[in-house]
Formats: structure tokens, C-alpha cells, sequence
């Protein structure tokens, strides 16, 4: 009850910061993007994950307002990575509950607008059980989104109680290896497999593979043997502020 009314004055008091983690192409180690993922800087509490309040946000009818402050404050960073030269395309993670929002497809056009940013250089990351448990109502919202030339990807990949064919309704141009099967892969011949064959059928259907997760330099060599097409884990580096990730491309890009 208290942690709803502080979450709602960090709304407005920009207390909500977001990190960026890059994800590099495995051919050629390139990087293909980044992802948003938002942070609390508390007053008090020191640096709050989005696990400790996104839950909150989606009880609390504050997750609407919480994801245009996420779209808007990584489209702009998305826009000064542009004035720099940079190609960055932004993926940014939604919940079911902001996407069902009736003003959400208009939203999104509003902020690109505003930013001169083209919608092919924005992902919605949607978790593949939110969207499985509520697809009749997503779908229209998935297809208004796609014809404005935003990408979607399926995140948590492995994860929801969707058969793998499911995958093929959806009109998503990537899919996101839920990390616990890419965690095991270094040791676990049965993970290597299942991820093996979600690369596989993901290639089939046309869909980009994204694995994230990856942790170690063996986990990288058996994704590019597997033709994943871009990795994304501590490995390469942890969710930055946007200053340290500049000195990060500066260093590896
Ligand atoms: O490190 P990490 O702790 O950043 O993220 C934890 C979880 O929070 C992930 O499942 C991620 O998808 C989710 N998350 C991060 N940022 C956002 C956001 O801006 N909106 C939503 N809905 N989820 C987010
Ligand atoms: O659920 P979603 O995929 O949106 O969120 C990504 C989550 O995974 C974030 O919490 C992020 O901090 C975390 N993450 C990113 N790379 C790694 C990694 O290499 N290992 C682990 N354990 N977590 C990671
Ligand atoms: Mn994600
Ligand atoms: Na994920």
C-alpha cells in the first residue's frame, strides 16, 4: 500500500531509470540492439529491480503509465544514439495488461513520432505465456502493432504452456530462449537439444533466435554452432546505464 503510493510520486518524480544490455550478433559479434530493462532509483532503498515493483505496477493500474515512461525514455536514448551516428535498434519489454490498453498502438506512434525514430527500430518483448493466456484479445493488438512497423518478439521462449506450433500464429519476426535453458547448456546435453530444435523451428517459420543468458564463452561457441543469431548475457555484459554502455560500445563495437 505505502510501496503504491511511492511507486506512483517515482512516476512522476523520475525516479525510474532504464539500463541497457546489448545483444551482439554471433557471426560476426556486431551488436544488434539492446534491451530496456527499467530500475528504481530509491530514495532510500538504493537500487530497486523491476521483480519488486512490476508486479505492483500491473496490480496497481500504474503499469500503463510506468511503460509509456519506459518507451519515452528509451526511444529519446534510441534518437541521441542516432544524432551519434549509432544504430541502436531498442527492445522494450511490455506487459499484457499495457498492451491491452485501448490507447497502447496509438501510444507507441505518438512516442516514435515525437522521437523521429522508425518503428523498425523498436521490439516489444511479450512474454510467450502472458500472450498464450490471453491470445484472442492480444492477437488484434499484435497485428495493429506489426502493420505500424514495430517488431515483435516472444520472450521467456520454452517457458509457457504453448505447444511449439503455437509459434507459428503469432505474428512475431523474433524469439527470446527463456535463459534457464540456455544456463544449463554448458553442462546439460538434454538443453542443448531443446534449444537445438527451437532454433530449428524458429528458422523455419522465419523468426529470428535470440538467446539470453549466456554466461560463458563455451555457452557462446554452442549457440553459433547451433545457428542462433544473437546471444545476450552477462558474458558479454550485464544492463548498463546508458553512459557506461556508450564506454561499452566504445570498448567492443
Ligand atoms: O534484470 P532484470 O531484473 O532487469 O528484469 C527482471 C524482469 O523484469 C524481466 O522479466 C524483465 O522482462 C522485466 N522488466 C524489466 N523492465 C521492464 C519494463 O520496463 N516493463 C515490464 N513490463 N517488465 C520489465
Ligand atoms: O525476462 P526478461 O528476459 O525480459 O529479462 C531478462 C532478465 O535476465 C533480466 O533480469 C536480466 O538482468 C537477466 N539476465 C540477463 N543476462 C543474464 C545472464 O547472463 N544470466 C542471468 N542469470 N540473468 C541474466
Ligand atoms: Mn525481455
Ligand atoms: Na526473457
Amino acid at each position: 500500500l505505502a510501496l503504491v503510493a511511492e511507486l506512483r510520486d517515482a512516476l512522476r518524480q523520475s525516479e525510474l531509470v532504464v539500463y541497457y544490455q546489448p545483444k551482439v550478433r554471433l557471426d560476426d559479434e556486431e551488436i544488434a540492439g539492446v534491451e530496456a530493462l527499467v530500475r528504481w532509483h530509491h530514495p532510500t532503498r538504493g537500487i530497486v529491480g523491476p521483480d519488486d515493483f512490476i508486479p505492483l505496477a500491473e496490480r496497481s493500474g500504474l503499469i500503463e503509465p510506468l511503460t509509456g515512461v519506459v518507451l519515452e525514455s528509451s526511444l529519446r536514448q534510441c534518437r541521441a544514439w542516432l544524432d551519434e551516428g549509432k544504430h541502436v535498434p531498442v527492445a522494450v519489454n511490455i506487459s499484457v495488461r499495457a498492451l491491452l490498453d485501448p490507447g497502447f498502438v496509438e501510444q507507441v506512434a505518438r512516442v516514435l513520432e515525437r522521437t523521429g525514430v522508425a518503428p523498425a527500430m523498436l521490439t516489444l518483448e511479450l512474454t510467450e505465456s502472458s500472450v498464450m493466456s490471453d491470445l484472442p484479445r492480444c492477437m488484434g493488438t499484435l497485428h495493429q502493432l506489426v502493420a505500424s512497423g514495430v517488431r515483435i518478439s516472444v520472450d521467456d521462449f520454452g517457458t509457457g504452456w504453448s505447444s511449439l506450433s503455437q509459434l507459428r500464429h503469432l505474428p512475431a519476426s523474433e524469439v527470446k530462449i527463456d535463459k534457464s535453458f540456455i544456463l544449463a547448456m554448458a553442462t546439460d546435453e538434454h538443453d542443448i537439444a531443446v534449444v537445438g530444435a527451437i532454433v530449428k523451428l524458429a528458422h523455419d517459420l522465419g523468426k529470428r533466435v535470440v538467446a539470453e543468458g549466456i554466461e560463458d564463452k563455451l555457452t557462446w561457441r554452442k549457440l553459433a554452432d547451433l545457428g542462433c543469431d544473437v546471444a545476450q548475457g552477462f558474458f558479454l555484459s550485464r544492463p548498463l546505464p546508458p553512459e557506461r554502455l556508450a564506454a561499452w560500445m566504445r570498448e567492443n563495437a
